[in-house]
This record gives structure tokens, C-alpha cells and sequence, in this order.
């Protein structure tokens, strides 16, 4: 509650160069997200992906848009249709599309066409480990990430997997755009602390906007 009425007041920060933190830039939107999302996960229901070595993801995810993010034994990569179903992803609504352009606009990145939001649900206990954003070949393309539901610990290192690594509090309605200089940098989740929030119950929603490939294609 809190978290929501003083958001919008927390000013805007610079995480590092091309990284920047928009607090509570989508909480105006943030139950239409919401029920979007509901739209989004009947049509290309949650999964818990295995990582290349056979490990499964603590976190729930789906996709929707021209590419989706998917991982098995194969490796880690983008698929235009669901490994699931063999259907392709949902569309992104037109509105994401607008509203992930403006966010990517704000942070210094004009003409921002994104392919691809990866939806990852997080529940008590689950986590993400550090890791780079690396599957892309638009790596000149930021990623638009938007925080919904409980809050949660960002984890913001840096070029190395080494680098410190920064505890950033993200709650509800927040964006992180990054690209540039830190498009690569090593990032994560600590495990979601229980508890509850009016918009998504006893989990945290994170949807990331990203361009795949590099190309001139839509
Ligand atoms: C999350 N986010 O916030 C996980 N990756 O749940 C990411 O892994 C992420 O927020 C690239 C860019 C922005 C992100
Ligand atoms: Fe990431």
C-alpha cells in the first residue's frame, strides 16, 4: 500500500550507464497489465522451463509476441511458435508495445521496436539466478522490464559475474530499462519473500520487453 502511494515520488536513478530505474512508471496501468496478462497465460499457459543442464527454473514463465523466450536440453534460445502447444505466442497487445516504447523513449533509447515479452511469475521461495540477457542479436536494443505485485530484491551487478553486486527493492509498477554499455551486465532476483499484494495475490510478476534479432525485420 505504501509502496504504492509513495512509488510514483521515488525520483528517477541512474543504475549505471544506459540502466535506469522509472519508479512506479506503470502503476497508472498496472491492473490492465494485469489483466492482460490473465488473457496472455490462457492462451500460452505458465511453465517451469529445465535449464540446458536439466535444472528447472523456480520461476513460472510464458511469452507473448512474434518470439518467445524457451529453454530445455537444447539450449537456450527464441522460438516463433510455443514449444508447448505448437501454436504461435500470443500477440503483444498493441498498447504493451506503445506503453514499452514510451518507458524505452524515457531511458535515451528512441525507435525501440520490441519482438518478444518473456512473463516470468514468481512465488514465494522463487528465484533468479545471476545471469546476462545474452540470447538476443539486438544487443544495440534495450530491455524494458516491468515489477508487478509483491516486491523484490534486484540483484544489479556488473560485466563480470564477479562484479559487486547491488540490492535494488523493485515493487509494484516500477520499470528498469537497461542497454548500452550495461546491456550485458549480470542481474538477478533473491527468493520472493512471502506475503500478499492487492493486484497479484502471493506472487510478483516481471514482464520484459526485449528485440531479438537485430535485422530490419517487424
Ligand atoms: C525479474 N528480470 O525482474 C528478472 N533481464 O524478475 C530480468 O532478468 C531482466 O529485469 C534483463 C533486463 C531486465 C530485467
Ligand atoms: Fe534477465
Amino acid at each position: 500500500m505504501m509502496d504504492d502511494l509513495f512509488g510514483a515520488l521515488r525520483a528517477r536513478e541512474t543504475l549505471a550507464q544506459g540502466a535506469v530505474l522509472l519508479p512506479g512508471a506503470a502503476l497508472s496501468r498496472q491492473e490492465r497489465l494485469m489483466a492482460q496478462v490473465g488473457d496472455i497465460v490462457s492462451q500460452a499457459p505458465l511453465r517451469r522451463l529445465a535449464t540446458p543442464g536439466g535444472r528447472r527454473f523456480s520461476v513460472e514463465m510464458t511469452n507473448c509476441g512474434s518470439l518467445g523466450w524457451h529453454s530445455d536440453a537444447a539450449g537456450y534460445r527464441y522460438e516463433s511458435r510455443d514449444p508447448l502447444s505448437g501454436r504461435f505466442w500470443p500477440a503483444l497487445p498493441a498498447d504493451w508495445i506503445t506503453f514499452a516504447q514510451e518507458m524505452a523513449a524515457q531511458a535515451g533509447f528512441g525507435g525501440f521496436q520490441p519482438q518478444a515479452c518473456l512473463l516470468n511469475r514468481y512465488a514465494p521461495g522463487a528465484r533468479m539466478g545471476l545471469h546476462q540477457d545474452r540470447d538476443e542479436t539486438a544487443l544495440n536494443s534495450p530491455i524494458v522490464s516491468v515489477s508487478l505485485g509483491l516486491a523484490a530484491q534486484f540483484l544489479f551487478g556488473g560485466a563480470e559475474r564477479t562484479d559487486p553486486v547491488r540490492k535494488l527493492r523493485l515493487v509494484s509498477g516500477d520499470v528498469v530499462v537497461w542497454g548500452g554499455a550495461s546491456r550485458l551486465f549480470y542481474h538477478g532476483v533473491a527468493p520472493l519473500a512471502p506475503d500478499h499484494h492487492p493486484l497479484t495475490g502471493a506472487c510478483r510478476w516481471n514482464l520484459t520487453f526485449r528485440r531479438v534479432s537485430a535485422e530490419d525485420s517487424p
